[in-house]
């Protein structure tokens, strides 16, 4: 158990009026705030907090694993999970409880939460989501050893690339060696679009060739400690067009002015102008289609957003992606993201794998 982020947890409860906090896990779709509590990393887990107590249950599966994530000897699961989550709150009459109505599913809201009508539950995700915004230095190093495995696994593919290769092909080499550089697995589905397809911001890798001449895009991350990488470069496949080098110079200019311009206290809506007015000076506005980035931690997109309509602030402790790209539809697409960490005093870089036109 975290007991000094469950403590933290405890004062938003007070200032909300809350008096307990429940997190529902199941197929863990509340596995991040569940393990940023209790240390657990099972795909089932029901977690009350109130003023005095902590409860954890799990189920028969994951006894042993609960035990010693803990440090605690887990409830376990018996009957049916309605009546087992009855049991478990026993609060007075008119308890009013916070849960992330962001992952509980309506199913278990309509046929769990809604039937306790002794209670008042209350959406309250943005409680977690703030306390997982600062990163502790703990937390900073395992972001960091993510960024690392990804970058030396990006390194080993690159070296051993072929031409004729398939992006998915690409995308498994970069994956399988993430996990020999000591990823648990990969933190979402690899990214690799080459040539027209880089154009689609979120290309998952395909049968199609990577050609030469081509502009690929590469978004990928690792996951290790529970923690997430987020990086991006678009590498040239032999030599390119003298636009889509000027292209990519804009992207470059774009990314490099917008995580220098990274510090405390600013709106996360002016980072991401830093970047925009870069993109739309050079005339390539309308083909900026996206955020330029977003916070990631235990989860790949976490609080804060980096965009336009972004209302947060940057604070001390909050890692972001600064990813700018440029789409022409049917044509190419080129997109460089690193991981930036805002400290006291302006940034670290947490990516340093090469930004400069890479070509192989
Ligand atoms: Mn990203």
């Amino acid at each position: 158990m975290f007991f000094d982020r469950i403590n933290l947890l405890r004062e938003k409860m007070a200032n909300k009026g809350l008096d307990g906090y429940l997190i529902i896990n199941i197929e863990s779709s509340s596995k991040p705030s569940s393990y940023y509590l209790t240390g657990f990393t099972g795909s089932f887990s029901v977690v009350l907090i109130t003023e005095k107590e902590v409860k954890f249950m799990t189920d028969g599966r994951y006894i042993e694993q609960a035990t010693k994530q803990t440090g605690e000897k887990p409830i376990i699961l018996k009957g049916k999970l309605e009546e087992e989550i009855k049991k478990l709150i026993e609060l007075p009459e008119g308890a009013k409880i916070g849960f992330e109505a962001n992952t509980v599913s309506s199913h278990i809201y309509l046929n769990i939460l809604m039937k306790f009508e002794k209670y008042t539950f209350v959406p309250a995700e943005e409680l977690l989501l703030e306390l997982r915004r600062t990163k502790s230095m703990e937390e900073v190093e395992y972001i960091k050893k993510a960024v690392e495995i990804a970058e030396k696994a990006l390194q080993e593919t690159l070296d051993t690339f072929k031409l004729g290769m398939t992006e998915k092909e690409f995308a498994a080499k970069l994956e399988y060696n993430m996990k020999i550089f000591g990823s648990d697995t990969y933190a979402f589905e690899t990214i690799v679009a080459s040539g027209p397809r880089g154009a689609l911001p979120h290309g998952i890798a395909s049968d199609k060739t990577i050609n030469k001449g081509e502009l690929v895009v590469i978004d990928f991350g690792a996951y290790a400690n529970g923690y997430n990488s987020d990086i991006t470069r678009t590498i040239a496949i032999g030599e390119i067009s003298e636009k889509h080098r000027e292209i990519y110079e804009i992207v470059l200019k774009a990314q490099k002015a917008a995580v220098a311009g990274v510090k405390p206290g600013l709106a996360y809506s002016e980072i991401d102008k830093i970047a925009r007015d870069i993109i739309s000076e050079a005339g390539y506005g309308e083909y900026f289609s996206h955020g330029l980035g977003h916070g990631v931690g235990l989860e790949v997109h976490e609080s804060p957003r980096v965009s336009k309509l972004s209302t947060e602030t940057s604070q001390p402790g909050d890692i972001i992606t600064i990813e700018p790209g440029i789409y022409i539809p049917g044509e190419v697409g080129i997109r460089i993201e690193d991981d930036v960490l805002v400290t006291e005093d302006g940034y670290e870089l947490l990516t340093t794998f090469d930004k400069n036109l890479i070509i192989i």
